[in-house]
């Protein structure tokens, strides 16, 4: 069956309104902050208490990150997987602790048990990674009015194989995409899609995926990049999870210019003032 042609947004989608902070898509690219709270996490795990998790979020705030993303699962291929019970009694001390200084905040998993909690105790969307394979979490979404991100990602965590296979997988992750959108909008729930930069895609992969944003866009729905410190940065520069800033931020660039909306960044003091020059040139007025 042929696959649908990827092609570029024509418009900019409406804005979001999240805990009262409005996001204006196409007027500049918005920052998104990683608090992990896991032991685990590829490069900033060790956070598993409340308040260092906490401080370490006020952090990336006063550096000027316009939104969160609160995790309590590694998805680091090969991470050990944690119930729903020690998710949420790792993140929701601090969704709330968050949410009652009025941060928007998204909760990064793909268990609907655990959205539903965290959207209750304040997180305004859901940042699931499985792309909403489970059909409860479209459903969790609906029932909290909440929009979603959709992720793309072939298999799951535990299960990456080391030799993903695309015959085109620009136009085979922009399809997955469109799919996902059309079941969300299906129940009324508003997307952000995401091609899912390391999960399950090799090297050649995930650069051709970065050369070619501009054709996964899908219309009407805000695009969002999640390279921070990944390992295809450290294999192009051969350098661990802590020297990866620049790399990082070249991709926050090119990614601007590509028409991305919001960065999943661990370093948000860099990733603000790469964003600001980068808007300045590829967003004409
Ligand atoms: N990447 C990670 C986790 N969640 N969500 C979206 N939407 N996009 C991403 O690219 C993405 C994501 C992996 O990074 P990190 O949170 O730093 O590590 P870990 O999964 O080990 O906690």
């Amino acid at each position: 069956m042929p696959l649908m042609e990827p092609r570029t947004r024509l418009s900019a989608p409406e804005p979001w309104t999240l805990k009262g902070r409005d996001f204006i898509w196409g007027a500049r690219t918005y920052v998104m902050g990683i608090v992990n709270v896991t032991p685990d996490s590829f490069s900033d795990g060790g956070r598993v208490d409340p308040a260092a998790a906490i401080a370490h979020a006020e952090r990336l705030l006063a550096d000027g990150a316009d939104l969160l993303d609160i995790g309590g699962e590694s998805t680091r291929p090969g991470s050990v997987p944690v119930s729903a019970e020690e998710e949420l009694a790792r993140i929701l001390p601090v969704i709330r602790a968050l949410a009652a200084r009025g941060a928007a905040l998204s909760v990064d998993t793909f268990k609907p048990e655990v959205a539903a909690q965290a959207l209750e105790a304040g997180a305004d969307l859901i940042n699931d990674i499985s792309g909403l394979r489970d059909p409860e979490m479209l459903a969790v979404a609906a029932r909290y009015g909440a929009p979603v991100i959709a992720m793309h990602m072939q298999g799951m965590p535990q299960t990456m194989q080391d030799d993903p296979r695309y015959d085109d997988v620009v136009s085979e992750v922009h399809a997955e995409l469109v799919e996902a959108v059309r079941k969300a909008r299906a129940r009324g729930v508003k997307v952000m899609v995401d091609p899912g930069i390391g999960f399950g895609k090799t090297q050649e992969h995930n650069l051709t995926l970065l050369r070619h944003l501009d054709r996964l866009h899908v219309e009407g729905c805000p695009m969002l990049l999640g390279t921070s410190r990944k390992g295809f940065i450290g294999k192009l520069l051969d350098l661990p999870v802590n020297e990866r800033v620049e790399g990082t931020m070249a991709t926050v660039a090119l990614g601007v210019s590509q028409g991305v909306d919001v960065v999943r960044v661990h370093d948000v003091k860099e990733a603000v003032r790469t964003v600001k020059v980068a808007d300045a040139i590829a967003r004409r007025p």
